[in-house]
């Protein structure tokens, strides 16, 4: 009996059973606990209830976790935003033209900051040829500088950017893979007479693939002597990437390091002399007696570049 009476009273506080006065005067409790059906069924419900909103918490939390992916993944694309931005908002000039629109006139050396280069890097810029905002990457004009160099040195670039130079193809491929650039060539004879000839479109690719050549469509008074050479790879005296199956285009045709064929209508890297050599600085299609040039300039700019 007194068993009885705990259980009752367990039940009692834990809301399973109702507890009613005690209406008999004989019994030595004060009340007693009565289970009613609709108390259970209650209980049945509370419990169906609380299932269901247990679930309900798994759904919102997998949702809140869905949800945090997705925030993080929108963080994400806010930071590399962000970083676009300051890329563009970069003060700092990332070619000669920026130079220029920056409000330099003098042609000469300037430190531009391509994205891919954060310390910089001396070139020299023409802002006069053609409403200039030039990027002159190539120069011949006395045969002060050796021209017959190794894949590395062409590849990073040597000489004076005051004299004569070869800017470098990991600079040419950086720079033409930022932007849409064309290509201007000038080109002085013996004589002194200019000639030009410009190729709407120019970009190397990079070292992987040889740092071939790509140039669009020819413009100009000099002839188009490098249209022959599109999508060719570089070569250089120790690496011949050429389509010439007796010999090395670079050794047999002055050293230079060039977009050789087999082997070229342009060889502005040749051996730098006054005579007429195969060897020499040509561009054939402005003179077929292979007649060299004195001075030449190899120079890039943003495509549709307004002053
Ligand atoms: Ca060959």
């Amino acid at each position: 009996m007194h068993r009885y009476v705990v259980h009752l009273v367990v039940a009692c506080a834990l809301g399973f059973c109702q507890a009613e006065p005690d209406e008999s005067p004989t019994t030595d409790e004060h009340t007693r606990c009565i289970c009613k059906p609709t108390v259970l069924a209650q209980v049945t419900k509370q419990n169906e209830h609380l299932t269901s909103s247990s679930e309900e918490i798994n759904q919102l939390k997998q949702s809140i976790q869905s949800k945090d992916s997705y925030i993080q993944e929108l963080n994400d694309q806010i930071s590399s935003a962000n970083e676009e931005l300051k890329k563009l908002l970069d003060p700092r000039p990332h070619d000669c033209a920026d130079v220029q629109r920056y409000g330099f006139h003098y042609s000469g050396i300037y430190t531009i900051y391509p994205p891919t280069a954060e310390q910089g890097i001396e070139v020299f810029c023409d802002l006069n040829t053609d409403s200039g905002g030039w990027l002159v990457f190539q120069r011949r004009q006395d045969g002060s500088e050796n021209f017959e160099r190794t894949w590395d040195e062409y590849k990073f670039g040597f000489g004076k950017l005051a004299k004569e130079f070869w800017l470098g193809n990991d600079n040419l491929h950086e720079l033409t893979g930022l932007r849409q650039y064309e290509l201007r060539v000038d080109l002085t004879d013996y004589l002194g007479q200019r000639y030009y000839a410009k190729y709407d479109t120019f970009a190397v690719d990079n070292e992987n693939n040889k740092y071939t050549l790509h140039v669009g469509e020819y413009e100009g008074d000099a002839g188009d002597a490098l249209t022959h050479h599109n999508n060719a790879p570089f070569s250089t005296i120790d690496q011949d990437n050429d389509q010439s199956r007796s010999g090395n285009c670079a050794e047999l045709y002055g050293g230079g390091g060039w977009w050789w064929v087999h082997c070229y209508d342009s060889n502005l890297n040749g051996l730098y002399s006054n005579r007429h050599l195969y060897e020499t600085v040509v561009w054939y299609q402005l003179r077929k007696n292979h007649e060299p040039m004195r001075h030449v300039e190899m120079k890039i700019r943003p495509k549709r570049f307004k002053n």
